[in-house]
């Protein structure tokens, strides 16, 4: 039975997932998430009721969370690039890294997108101002951490590049990256060159009228 990936193109936590299929070229079934498709969803809820995507499913395993998903493929379905490096010295430094893009960049971006969402009465603008502020504070530490590097960790792509990627391709679309943090921009076009992220990217492109604050007409 081949892994199956309950996920949707669009979104930031499934590409990142995506983005390590596709490094190692790991075959999967793409199990396609859509509200308006109930058996589906009542599949993914039967597996997960907290509900968020990504999901692996190998086997009788189920796998939760785009960093664990990753670790498990390097884990049980190893390809060429070793995504979570072998020295365990490397590795934690990979995983911090991981963690700076999740919480201090897609937590606050995805926080200024789903107030967007809400009804004008239960916005939040404090709760917003905060998320921009940390996106600025996030962009700054960034641009002096890639200054004369060419991956966030190390010298190859790893896990922490796989989030890297849509966590900085959606946070410059929703609180854009002042051209003074050009490493940060430079980075940027190079998670977007990058094959695998770039399949993600382009899979996604018939989603992007739903991106809820419109989406560029660039990347
Ligand atoms: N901590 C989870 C976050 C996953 C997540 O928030 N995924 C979003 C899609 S990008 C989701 O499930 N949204 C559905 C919802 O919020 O109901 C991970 O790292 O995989």
């Amino acid at each position: 039975m081949p892994l199956q990936l309950y996920a949707h193109p669009f979104s930031s936590y499934c590409q990142k997932a995506l983005t390590a299929l596709y490094e190692n070229g790991t075959p999967f079934e793409m199990r396609k998430l859509a509200y308006d498709d109930p058996q589906i969803m009542a599949e993914f809820a039967a597996l997960w009721p907290i509900k968020r995507f990504p999901v692996l499913v190998d086997g009788e395993r189920t796998v939760i969370e785009a960093s664990i998903i990753i670790e498990y493929l390097g884990l049980y379905h190893p390809g060429p690039v070793a995504l979570v490096p072998a020295d365990p010295r490397v590795a934690l430094e990979v995983r911090m890294m991981d963690r700076f893009f999740d919480n201090y960049i897609s937590t606050p971006q995805q926080k200024i997108v789903f107030d967007s969402m809400r009804e004008a009465t239960e916005r939040d603008a404090r709760g917003v101002a905060d998320a921009r502020a940390m996106l600025d504070t996030a962009y700054a530490w960034l641009d002096k951490r890639m200054a004369g590097r060419e991956w966030a960790v190390g010298e190859h792509f790893t896990l922490a590049d796989c989030a890297a990627a849509p966590f900085l391709f959606y946070a410059d679309w929703t609180h854009p990256i002042d051209p003074a943090f050009a490493h940060v921009r430079a980075y940027r076009q190079r998670l977007l060159a990058r094959p695998s992220f770039a399949r993600a990217v382009d899979e996604a492109r018939p989603y992007r009228p739903l991106f809820p604050l419109g989406a560029p007409d660039r990347d």
